[in-house]
């Protein structure tokens, strides 16, 4: 059993759901994932888009899972989640319907064509280190450091709980 952090994000609608109910639709999926099962849900946050400007606002979260699957076992579920919900891969760090990131896999360090983890953007970024400390105000990242000093660092321009 490995404890394995997710980073969920949506900023676009689909005709049956908003970014808001793509997150929480994904997130009773990842309990449904085969010998997985969720331990720990962040708030919703609400943030501004980083990357190209011309696309709507996001809701991000990031939940803790445990489970038996090996990482690329977890990432092909991931993508079937991801798919289930319509994404369609356009623009990179475009406009998306749903965006299921492996934020850290206990604590490996894993580098080949499919996984970078820890994920490379983790450390820029307020709406993943953010949720991350809310669920684990202890979390290191390996070879970076406690989350909770990470934050220190960034701007949180933007980032907000969103309880609509
Ligand atoms: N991949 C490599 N490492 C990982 C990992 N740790 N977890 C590979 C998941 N996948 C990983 O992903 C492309 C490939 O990355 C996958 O096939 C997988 O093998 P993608 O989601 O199709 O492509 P993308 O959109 O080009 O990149 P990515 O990585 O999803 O973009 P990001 O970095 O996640 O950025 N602004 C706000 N406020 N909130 C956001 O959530 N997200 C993005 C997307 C941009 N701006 C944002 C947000
Ligand atoms: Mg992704």
């Amino acid at each position: 059993m490995t404890i394995v952090y997710i980073g969920l994000g949506s900023n676009l609608a689909s005709s049956a759901e908003s970014p808001r109910q793509h997150v929480i639709t994904a997130i009773e999926s990842l309990d449904d994932i085969q010998s997985t099962r969720t331990a720990h849900i962040s708030s919703l946050y609400k943030s501004k888009p980083l990357g190209p400007q011309d696309q709507g606002d996001y809701i991000n979260a990031v939940v803790q899972i445990e489970t038996e699957l090996e990482p690329l076992e977890l990432l092909d579920n991931l993508q079937a989640i991801e798919n289930k919900h319509g994404r369609v891969r356009k623009e990179h760090w475009g406009a998306r319907t749903l965006d299921l990131d492996i934020l850290m896999y206990g604590e490996d360090i894993i580098n080949n064509e499919r996984l970078t983890i820890p994920h490379p953007e983790m450390l820029n970024r307020s709406f993943v280190l953010v949720p991350l400390a809310e669920i684990n105000s202890d979390c290191a990242i390996p070879g970076k450091g406690l989350v909770r000093d990470l934050i220190l660092n960034l701007d949180q321009d933007g980032l907000e709980v969103s309880n609509e």
